[in-house]
């Protein structure tokens, strides 16, 4: 065997137990009570770690352009950032170019990726904006080639009308394909923004105060009635706000095929960050919602009604930010997040708000089955050696400097951590080593993914 992990405590979504684990070839190859008389170039013993699966971020938007600008980083750095915080799969939300076939999304932004280099694997679903010309039946195209899953914007200027929403819901079941969807309801937050513009009202508070509760619930319950209507599955992303939670919880207890993701920006802040005075920094869509909200994510996470937490990473310089100082519709929407989703959840979990076999399902099993990474999310003879080693007793705090993203601020300046990943292997390779990035640009691969069982 390549390398041997000794008497550390393995982590599944349902259980804990002290092991070794073998990797050979980029293969988790054993994983055993005693592995110590098997040949191995390496072994490290890890007692008193926890090994965990590396996690998944299933939303994060690297070299995207949006709001006059790009997203700070391409997919040499966010993957960077990503492995140095444990996680070892993002997927990348690559939009469909007006009157592109899917297919040549998937493959301008291969391409791309494999140009800036990423360092750990990644998977593409793309957002569709256009379905002119058949451009829904290339749905299948993109599907045949490995990539799933789309997604649907019910806002932006690229967003597409209810009825094209409908017919892509209904194309995903011939396709085995998953739709995601970003719900906020468009008309009602532009109204809002116009009538707060005209009273001169534009701080960043006015970001959410045009973007709150109902802006996104309303949308929610509408894309789920959709769903449930043609019995498709569908999957909402950021998911922020109660009446959402609610929303997703009955469809769910009614049992339908809904899937719902959350973020750690909404786990952790509410809307008071827009009344700082680094308030544009915080400005994300949808925005953080106030402390009800944050509680019913928080339940939901905990009995299992959200599935899955993801970044929405899409951070902008902060000279990008400063452009919406005065007027909030200026800020380019979207924060940091890649690096710091695994040890918050774990943190969590070591502070007892979770367990830790929950924050390993939320964060790469629930990922990995949904959105059919058959070869990740798990620790398990056979998948891929992308594996975290978790120290519980290391205490952290985030800072700018810390941090591998090329983005020049982080919204988690000063948070305190308990317990913190020291190691980080991506297919059996050490990427990330006790604060340092190891690993090498375009070692990452993208995943190929089958379609979902119809
Ligand atoms: N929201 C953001 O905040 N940024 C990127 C796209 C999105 O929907
Ligand atoms: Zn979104
Ligand atoms: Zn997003």
């Amino acid at each position: 065997m390549d390398l041997i992990l000794c008497n550390g405590i393995i982590v599944t979504p349902t259980e804990m137990y002290r092991a070794d684990l073998g990797i050979e070839n980029g293969k988790i190859v054993a994983i055993g009570a005693d592995l110590s008389g098997v040949l191995c170039s390496e072994r490290l013993d890890v007692a008193g770690k926890l090994i965990l699966p590396g996690a998944i971020d299933a939303h994060t938007h690297l070299s995207f352009p949006f709001g006059g600008t790009v997203s700070a980083d391409d997919f040499f750095a966010g993957t960077r950032a990503a492995a140095c915080g444990g996680t070892t799969t993002v997927f990348d939300y690559s939009s469909q170019a007006p009157g592109e076939r899917l297919v040549e999304t998937v493959r301008r932004r291969e391409a791309q990726a494999k140009a800036e280099g990423a360092a750990v694997d990644f998977a593409l679903h793309v957002g569709i904006t256009d379905l002119s010309n058949g451009l829904l039946d290339s749905m299948q195209e993109a599907v045949d080639y490995g990539v799933s899953s789309f997604k649907i914007y019910m806002v932006y200027d690229f967003g597409v009308k209810d009825g094209d929403f409908y017919r892509v819901l209904q194309k995903s079941k011939e396709t085995g394909s998953l739709i995601c969807v970003h719900a906020e309801n468009k008309e009602i937050l532009t109204e809002l923004t116009n009538r707060f513009a005209a009273e001169g009202k534009l701080s960043p508070w006015y970001h959410y105060a045009s973007r709150p509760e109902f802006v996104a619930g309303e949308a929610d319950r509408r894309a789920i009635d959709w769903a449930k209507s043609l019995n498709a599955p569908l999957y909402i992303v950021h998911l922020s706000d109660l009446e959402g939670v609610r929303a997703v919880t009955q469809a769910r207890d009614e049992g339908f095929e809904i899937y719902a993701e959350t973020c750690p920006q909404y786990l952790h802040f509410t809307c008071d960050v827009f009344k700082r005075e680094d308030g544009r920094n915080f400005v994300c869509s949808p925005p953080m919602k106030d402390q009800p909200s944050r509680e019913a994510l928080w339940g939901a996470v905990r009995r299992g009604d959200i599935d899955t937490i993801a970044t929405d990473h899409c951070p902008f310089q902060q000279a990008e930010k400063d452009w919406g100082k005065d007027d909030f519709r200026k800020i380019p929407n979207g924060c940091s997040g890649v690096e710091i989703m695994y040890p918050y959840m774990l943190s969590k979990a070591n502070l007892g708000e979770i367990t830790f076999p929950r924050a390993v399902e939320l964060c790469a099993a629930n990922p990995a089955r949904i959105f059919v990474c058959a070869e990740k999310g798990s620790l398990a003879v056979g998948k891929d050696a992308d594996i975290v080693v978790y120290d519980p007793n290391r205490e952290f705090i985030v800072h700018q400097e810390n941090m591998h993203s090329d983005c020049d601020h982080t919204i988690w300046e000063g948070l305190r951590l308990h317990g913190y990943p020291v190691r980080t292997y991506s297919r059996g390779r050490l990427v990330y080593d006790n604060g340092a990035f190891v690993g090498e640009r375009g070692w990452g691969k993208m995943l190929k993914r089958l379609p979902r069982k119809r």
